[in-house]
């Protein structure tokens, strides 16, 4: 009998020590959020991702938690925005100039309009989105939004005048891919993770987009030459999906929109100051070579794109877009954020 007592109260103690070891290691997260992104974990899309990560789960005191999946292990450039959709994923990464004719508004972002700087045109970008609240985002909840750095050629070859670009096959996407176009070159379109093995087996020369990629993506072993064009830039969304939105509690809700600017402010200046270390790095690892053009082959790239703002505006026209106040809005911005 003595025993069977011993036993007993000797049961009842160690329940009570695994229930203050459950309580002790915190509750699981109430909430889970998968986000998707189609580029390797170093590049900036995925470094500002692995930001938003860290400030959500501070900010909400670990009641949510974010899975992130980087270099497209999740969802890949082409199918994040049905993924997100879909709810495959809770986030997802877009690259707007991926989808030609699907962002008819916030394209305007891919023309050359003067911004020099990611920091001042993804606040512009994210100001547009939040004036306009554009009707191409409206399966979507819209977390922030950003650009790269202004876009420059980084070729295998050396580009010292426009002359050098005529028939050269040059990576881009989207509006950037006609200003190739239009400045001569041979534009061959596709997203940036496919580059690295366009540039290994030669089926492109070189690329057009920010500098840090001679970093991120180790494109300065291959594309020695680097020609300032500092033209336009590449808009992103981070899109979630609208179920997974309306699922989440109203703390949580106002923490992800006080996010939104200020996403986009942290990521533009990162992405700035990225850009120096990455030409530094790449001056220092593999010597490569800065080209500036010609004070007339710079105004010969002006004028040759500017066909394209017309080309935008019309294209917003045709769906009801007035892409003359669009435009005078970002540019009343870029005097803003540019000052
Ligand atoms: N080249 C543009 C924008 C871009 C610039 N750096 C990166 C790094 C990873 C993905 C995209 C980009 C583009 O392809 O979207």
């Amino acid at each position: 009998m003595r025993t069977g007592k011993i036993a007993g109260i000797l049961s009842v103690l160690m329940f009570c020590v695994s229930l203050l070891c459950s309580a002790s290691v915190g509750s699981a997260a109430d909430v889970s959020l998968s986000y998707a992104n189609f580029p390797p974990a170093k590049t900036f899309p995925c470094v500002q991702m692995e930001r938003w990560k860290q400030e959500v789960e501070k900010r909400t005191n670990g009641k949510v938690q974010v899975q992130t999946y980087p270099g497209s292990t999740l969802l890949g450039a082409k199918n994040t925005l049905r993924g997100v959709m879909q709810g495959q994923a809770d986030i997802g990464c877009v690259s707007l100039a991926y989808h030609p004719g699907v962002f008819p508004l916030c394209s305007v972002f891919e023309l050359p309009l003067g911004f020099t700087s990611s920091t001042s045109a993804s606040l512009a970008l994210w100001d547009l989105y939040m004036k306009y609240q554009p009707k191409e985002f409206r399966k979507f909840k819209v977390l922030t939004m950003f650009t790269s750095a202004p876009s420059n050629l980084m070729t295998k070859t050396p580009v010292r005048t426009l002359a050098d670009l005529k028939g050269l096959e040059v990576r881009a996407s989207g509006i950037l891919s006609k200003i190739l176009e239009s400045l001569g070159a041979t534009p061959v379109s596709m997203p940036m993770s496919a580059t690295p093995e366009a540039l290994q087996k030669g089926v492109v020369k070189g690329l057009f987009s920010s500098f840090e990629v001679l970093k991120d993506l180790n494109f300065a072993e291959i594309c020695r030459y680097e020609t300032k064009t500092d033209t336009a830039v590449y808009p992103f969304a981070i899109i979630m999906n609208k179920n997974s939105w309306n699922a989440l509690p109203d703390d949580v809700k106002k923490v992800l929109n006080d996010l939104g600017r200020e996403q986009a402010e942290w990521t533009g200046k990162y992405m700035d100051e990225h850009v120096t270390r990455s030409l530094a790095w790449a001056k220092d690892k593999y010597s490569i070579e800065m080209i500036e053009l010609s004070d007339a082959d710079m105004k010969a790239i002006k004028d040759k794109t500017l066909p394209l703002i017309d080309d935008w505006k019309k294209k917003a026209a045709a769906k009801d877009i007035d892409g003359a106040a669009v435009l005078s809005d970002v540019e009343a911005s870029r005097v803003k954020y540019e000052k």
